[in-house]
Formats: structure tokens, C-alpha cells, sequence
């Protein structure tokens, strides 16, 4: 481990993904009763979201995609002002203007959330180019899809952050799906991280359903993009649990890979580590789960008294 990095208490990170897990969970719930507008979730994505934010620090920045509650989470996002954009009230993060899919926060360091597959990729060299030219110390963290990576932006992005020699630290979350598109039918290859050698960047990837070797994968990678201000890539190996977004029958998803991958579940694989080698008790893992649920409570309570925004909001930091 880097030597400026604090050790993080286990049962930390293992409630950080409950937490992402019971507001997804609500979300999936809310959508079901039509009072939630549906979202993508990252059920199953949990560790991949919390190992690599762990590994930042407060001054990075993060660029992300439509599949962000757990990076927000992680990142401390407040529950109730998240779901409450989600619900479009005026309570929420960007005033309930943004929904899920455009949501920023900037005292966070959440440069932007896009639902254009490839835009987080775009903008990543902008954003860096900015923090290397006003001599800003964090460096930025894009997060994006196996999808996304079959997109020109990508490579158009690796490109010109291994010229520029930016500080980008490229998250690729490779879930398998695309949509209603297996990984398969659209790459030539299982692997992102293969294809950054022909950047010169360098790549790993990583089980992206183990929290410990995310967090660990993801503070390596970190430290070699701070003290070379150059790019590097990690590819979490992770699965998207449920539909593209809800609701979403996954009729088109193979039931045998479908089955594999939930018992790898990243929770159930952390927890039961803990459990195993006594840095948890099971009352404890009670109570961080009882925890969670009655912020999620809170959350959802907050949200639901929200006001909608006033009408006059409406073209209110916009661009005309
Ligand atoms: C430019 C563009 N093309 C297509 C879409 C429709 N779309 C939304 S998400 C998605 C799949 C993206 O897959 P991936 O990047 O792997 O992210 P994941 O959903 O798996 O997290 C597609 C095709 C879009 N939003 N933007
Ligand atoms: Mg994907």
C-alpha cells in the first residue's frame, strides 16, 4: 500500500456496498409501483464502485456514466438528495433537472454523469488538460463500459491522454452486457485492458466482485497515475445482476452465466471473508444491514416530501 494511504476499516467498505445495494434495492421497488422513474442499476457491481473509490483521494475528480449510485455512494453522496433527483424533486443534487442519468456534484468532485455512451470519455483529456494546466494536484477518474469501449471515443480518449501525457486514471467496468448485447457479440476481444497497449498505457484487470483486490488493483494504478501524471487502465470483471434498467424482464440473458455470477455475489463474498476471519461478528453484520435500511427509509421519506421544482426553473441553468 502507498505510504500516504490510511488503512480502511473492512466493515466500512462492506457497508458502503449495503448501502448502494438497499438504495438500488429501493429504487427496483419504487420503479415497480411507478413511484420511481426507472433507472439503470449496478446491482452486482457493488465492490467494483467501492474498491476504486476508496483508492481516491478528496481532490480527484470523476467522470461517470448511467450506471453511477454506487460510484456517488461510495463517494458519500447523500441518499435522500440523489434519490430525490432521481424523483425529479427540487431537493435533489442538480435541483431535480438531471434525473439519474445527468447528475453532478461538484463538492463531491462528480464532474458529470453521462447517458451518451463514450461522452464521460470525451471529456476526460478536457477535464485533465484543465487540472494539469491550473496545476490542480487530483487527477481524474473515468468510469465507463465494456460498450462504451467499443465506442470511437475511446480510443479517440486513450489516444490524446497518452500523447498529452494526462493524468486520467481510466475505470472500465466490464459487466458483460450492453444493453440487450452480450459482450461477445460486440468485442473481438473478452478484454478492455487489451487494448490499451497499443496506447502505450499501461492496463490490469482486476475481479471486479472482490472489493479487497479492486481496492488494492485500484490504489496501484492510482499511485502510478499520480506520480507519472500519465494515464493507466483498470478493467473490473464484474456482471450487471439485473436488467439494462427497470424493469426488464432479462429474457435475452443466458440462465446458466446468469446463475454463476450471482454466487459470486460481491456482498455475500466480502461479508462471508469477514465472518471467516473474525473482523466481523454476525450481530455486526445485523446491524450495518438494519443501518443501511433506515438510511434508505430516511431517504426515501425525504424524497417523497420533496416539491417538484417551480415552473420557472425550468430554463434555469441551461444553456441556451
Ligand atoms: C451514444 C449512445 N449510443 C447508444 C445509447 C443507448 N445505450 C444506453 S446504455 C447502452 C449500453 C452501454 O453499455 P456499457 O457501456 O457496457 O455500460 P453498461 O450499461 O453495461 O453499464 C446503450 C447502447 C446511448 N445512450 N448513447
Ligand atoms: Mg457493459
Amino acid at each position: 500500500m502507498p505510504l500516504n494511504q490510511p488503512e480502511i476499516d473492512p466493515p466500512h467498505l462492506l457497508e458502503q456496498m449495503l448501502l448502494v445495494r438497499a438504495y438500488e434495492t429501493a429504487i427496483v421497488a419504487g420503479s415497480a409501483t411507478g413511484k420511481v422513474p426507472g433507472t439503470c442499476t449496478s446491482i452486482g457491481q457493488e465492490a467494483s464502485a467501492v474498491g476504486v473509490i476508496n483508492a481516491l483521494a478528496a481532490s480527484d475528480l470523476i467522470l461517470t456514466n448511467h450506471r453511477s449510485a454506487g460510484h456517488l455512494l461510495a463517494r458519500g453522496a447523500d441518499p435522500g438528495r440523489l434519490l430525490a433527483e432521481v424523483m425529479g424533486r427540487s431537493t435533489g443534487y442538480c435541483k431535480g433537472k438531471s434525473g439519474s442519468l445527468h447528475i453532478s456534484v461538484k463538492e463531491l468532485g462528480v464532474v458529470l454523469t453521462s447517458t451518451i455512451v463514450g461522452a464521460e470519455l470525451s471529456l476526460a483529456p478536457g477535464v485533465a488538460l484543465a487540472q494539469d494546466m491550473l496545476k490542480q494536484p487530483g487527477i481524474v477518474v473515468c468510469f465507463f463500459g465494456d460498450g462504451a469501449a467499443c465506442e470511437g471515443s475511446f480510443h479517440e480518449s486513450l489516444n490524446l491522454a497518452a500523447l498529452w501525457k494526462l493524468p486520467i486514471l481510466y475505470v472500465c467496468e466490464n459487466n458483460h452486457w450492453q444493453a440487450f448485447v452480450h459482450r461477445r457479440e460486440a468485442m473481438c476481444q473478452a478484454h478492455v485492458s487489451t487494448w490499451a497497449a497499443g496506447y502505450g498505457i499501461g492496463a490490469r484487470t482486476v475481479d471486479g466482485n472482490d472489493v479487497d483486490a479492486v481496492l488494492s488493483a485500484a490504489r496501484a494504478a492510482v499511485a502510478e497515475v499520480r506520480s507519472s501524471g500519465r494515464p493507466s487502465l483498470l478493467e473490473t470483471w464484474t456482471y450487471r445482476s439485473r436488467g439494462h434498467f427497470e424493469p426488464d424482464d432479462q429474457s435475452y440473458v443466458d440462465p446458466a452465466e446468469h446463475a454463476a455470477w450471482l454466487a459470486r455475489d460481491p456482498i455475500d463474498i466480502y461479508r462471508q471473508r469477514l465472518l471467516a476471519d473474525g473482523r466481523l461478528t454476525l450481530p455486526q453484520a445485523a446491524s450495518l444491514a438494519d443501518k443501511v435500511d433506515s438510511q434508505i427509509a430516511v431517504a426515501q421519506a425525504f424524497a417523497d416530501a420533496s416539491p417538484f421544482p417551480a415552473a420557472e426553473e425550468l430554463s434555469r441553468d441551461v444553456y441556451a
